[in-house]
């Protein structure tokens, strides 16, 4: 179960968050949406194909990006938020800023999606006090520098390890158990090697008991394996999809909703899944 702020997931299928980037560079839309107004459009075609979150980011955190203030942050984010309040799906904001979460979550969120895993100053706290679900995510370095050189003597024992920390001190916040999910974090300081061995070994963070989210679609491992530019992924990123939930994953993060959609039905099917 994973209580999400005004909802509550039974996760016996695995749920779809559609990405939603409120940025000009964001990694693989180039920025399509970046108007508060085409955001709000798209986000309720990704519910229509079949998103039950969205994620709505308002700073790019692919390899390279540049960074965005608070204000700016704020600017892209709340008015995304406030008009997608109806849309019947749980909201989640994709930010690594304390006062970005506390807005957020004033103004409604449901989750909160952090690729720094809360370990800002003050972000533990903002989040102890609501009913909102939060993401821990790892990443090693920071998206302007994490692809110069990853290293891991083990990447899945100390991605692992590295949740497990992260999952005690959201519990020694005050975060329930049921409303955190974790992320091994693909692409965000890792290689091919590191993020082929991650989803291979996906299973292996089942022990950490809490729901596991995989974020693939259309990124550069996919790319590398079969060659494709980022605007060719969408193939390749619903078989990463389909590997990511036949291995546990209870929360795909992906672009591509309605592509994704239809694979899980028939895994769903398949697998005696509910639908
Ligand atoms: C914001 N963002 C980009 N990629 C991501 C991923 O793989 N997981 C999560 N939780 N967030 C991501």
């Amino acid at each position: 179960m994973l209580i999400c702020g005004r909802f509550t997931f039974d996760l016996s299928r695995p749920l779809i968050m559609g990405i939603l980037n409120v940025t000009p560079d964001s990694f693989s839309d180039g920025g399509l949406f970046y108007s508060p107004q085409q955001a709000i459009e798209q986000g309720l075609r990704l519910v229509e194909e079949g998103a039950d979150i969205l994620d709505i980011g308002g700073e790019s955190t692919r390899p390279g990006a540049a960074l965005v203030s608070e204000q700016d942050e704020l600017k892209r984010v709340l008015p995304v938020l406030a008009g997608l309040a109806d849309a019947g799906v749980a909201l989640s904001v994709d930010t690594q800023k304390t006062a970005v979460m506390r807005a957020a979550l004033a103004a409604g969120a449901d989750m909160v999606n952090d690729v720094n895993a809360l370990q800002q100053a003050g972000a533990l706290a903002a989040l102890s006090g609501s009913k909102a679900a939060v993401c821990l995510m790892h990443k090693q370095g920071d998206p302007q520098t994490m692809q110069q050189l990853p290293l891991y003597h083990d990447v899945v024992a100390e991605v692992h390890d590295f949740l497990q920390a992260r999952i005690a001190a959201a519990l020694a916040a005050g975060i329930a158990r049921e409303r955190i999910v974790i992320d091994p974090g693909f692409g965000f300081g890792k290689n091919l090697e590191h993020n082929v061995a991650l989803l291979r070994q996906l299973r292996d963070f089942q022990d950490l008991g809490v729901p596991l989210l995989a974020g693939l679609s259309r990124k550069s491992m996919l790319g590398k394996i079969a060659d494709l530019e980022v605007q060719d992924r969408v193939h390749a990123s619903v078989a990463a999809a389909v590997l990511a939930a036949l291995r546990g994953a209870k929360i795909i993060r992906v672009h591509d909703v309605k592509a994704t959609r239809d694979a899980l039905k028939i895994v769903n099917a398949i697998e005696g899944w509910d639908e």
